[in-house]
């Protein structure tokens, strides 16, 4: 039919078109952390082993990857990993410790900067490069295969403070007391990210996406020099490498910064967190940049007509414009399963 209509081929792949500056209706969908517990064959796989030997078992992994796409299909199926796995194949100590969350041995003087091995990188990772590759074989054939990565400095953050916080003071405060120390922190990152993602890509990661968390937390002059910079450097080092993969950047809580972030980095998509006004946006940006989200996951948890009035309201509001539908942030452990099946219904519902 669609042949009938354009008469030039059209990729299969709706995510990938979107990325690619298409405007797709209904727009394709998939959610942050659509993995996860809120999942009751999550909860039966998790009880098997801990996280971090999930994120490195191949076959645990892939399955726990392909568990959201087999009950909602999808549009795009998110590798099952964690921000946090670089800095830990870089031989930093981390564990993840229930109700508590990651805990790492903190990284605060020159002497464990230099600690650090980003040539052991690539061996440790070589077993999530065995899970994208079962992933190509095994997803269905309009579901996009995403690699991610945490951007430099939220990942910063949780080496260098140790684990999570609000405000990751400790973090904040060595970027400005130590700007060396911490400069050449950024710098490690974002060599080492941009290596480990093409890796993904190579192993079969259609597009990737970078997790700014905590962008939200930097003045403007800071996010310039550690968010801005380093995700520029990494986007440029992505297309040098591996020209046409497209990258998705979520500067979470960045205000008015995630405009110049998206015009100064290059990213092909925004990701867009839930204090995000679409429409407005929408408006402030080019019409080919993609933007993803943005819908407020306690909207998901609460379920009910508010959740499909606003699921519309969000979709409607980009009609027309290149958009990946998601939440602004990750699904919520209590989410219950049906309402995840009624967001993607009403997003796919064009009746
Ligand atoms: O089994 C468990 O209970 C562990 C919970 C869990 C899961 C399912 C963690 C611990 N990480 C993950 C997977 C994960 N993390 C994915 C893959 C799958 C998916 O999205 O479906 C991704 C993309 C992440 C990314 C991630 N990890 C981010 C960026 C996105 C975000 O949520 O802001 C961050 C900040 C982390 C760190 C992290 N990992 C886990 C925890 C508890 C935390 C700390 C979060 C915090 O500080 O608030």
């Amino acid at each position: 039919m669609d042949s009938e209509i354009s008469p030039r081929p059209v990729p299969a792949k709706p995510l990938l078109r979107v990325l690619h500056g298409e405007a797709v209706w209904p727009p394709p969908v998939w959610l942050m952390r659509q993995a996860g517990r809120y999942l009751p064959e999550f909860r039966a796989e998790r009880a098997k082993a801990d996280f971090l030997t999930r994120c490195t078992t191949p076959d645990i992994a892939a399955e726990l990857t392909l568990q959201p796409i087999r009950r909602y299909a999808m549009d795009g199926a998110i590798l099952f990993s964690d921000i946090l796995v670089l800095p830990w194949a870089m031989g930093q100590d981390l564990k993840f410790i229930e109700g508590r969350g990651p805990v790492m041995e903190p990284i605060r003087n020159r002497a464990a900067l230099d600690a650090l091995s980003p040539a052991r990188v690539a061996e440790t990772v070589a077993p999530i490069q065995e899970t994208l590759r079962i992933l190509a074989r095994e997803l269905p054939q309009p579901t996009t295969l995403l690699g991610f990565a945490g951007s430099p400095f939220t990942v910063s953050c949780y080496m260098v403070d140790g684990g999570s916080s609000r405000e990751f003071g400790v973090t904040r405060a060595m970027a400005l007391q130590d700007p060396a120390l911490y400069g050449d922190l950024i710098a490690l990152l974002t060599q080492a990210t941009t290596d480990m993602l093409i890796g993904q890509i190579d192993a079969g990661a259609e597009a990737v996406m970078l997790f700014d968390s905590w962008a939200g937390l930097l003045p403007p002059s800071q996010f310039r020099k550690h968010v801005i910079a380093p995700t520029r450097a990494i986007v440029e080092g992505i297309r040098a490498a591996r020209p046409g993969v497209k990258i998705i950047g979520f500067p979470r809580l960045a205000g008015l910064m995630a405009i110049e972030y998206a015009r100064e980095t290059g990213v092909d998509a925004l990701a867009c967190d839930t204090s995000v006004d679409m429409a407005q946006m929408a408006a402030l940006c080019p019409s080919t940049l993609a933007l993803q989200g943005n819908l407020d996951p306690i909207i998901l948890r609460n379920g009910g007509q508010s959740l499909i009035d606003e699921a519309h309201t969000i979709r409607n509001a980009l009609k027309g414009r290149p958009h990946v539908f998601n939440l602004g942030h990750g699904v919520m452990p209590d989410t219950p399963p049906e309402h995840v099946g009624a967001l993607v219904d009403a997003v796919r519902d064009i009746g």
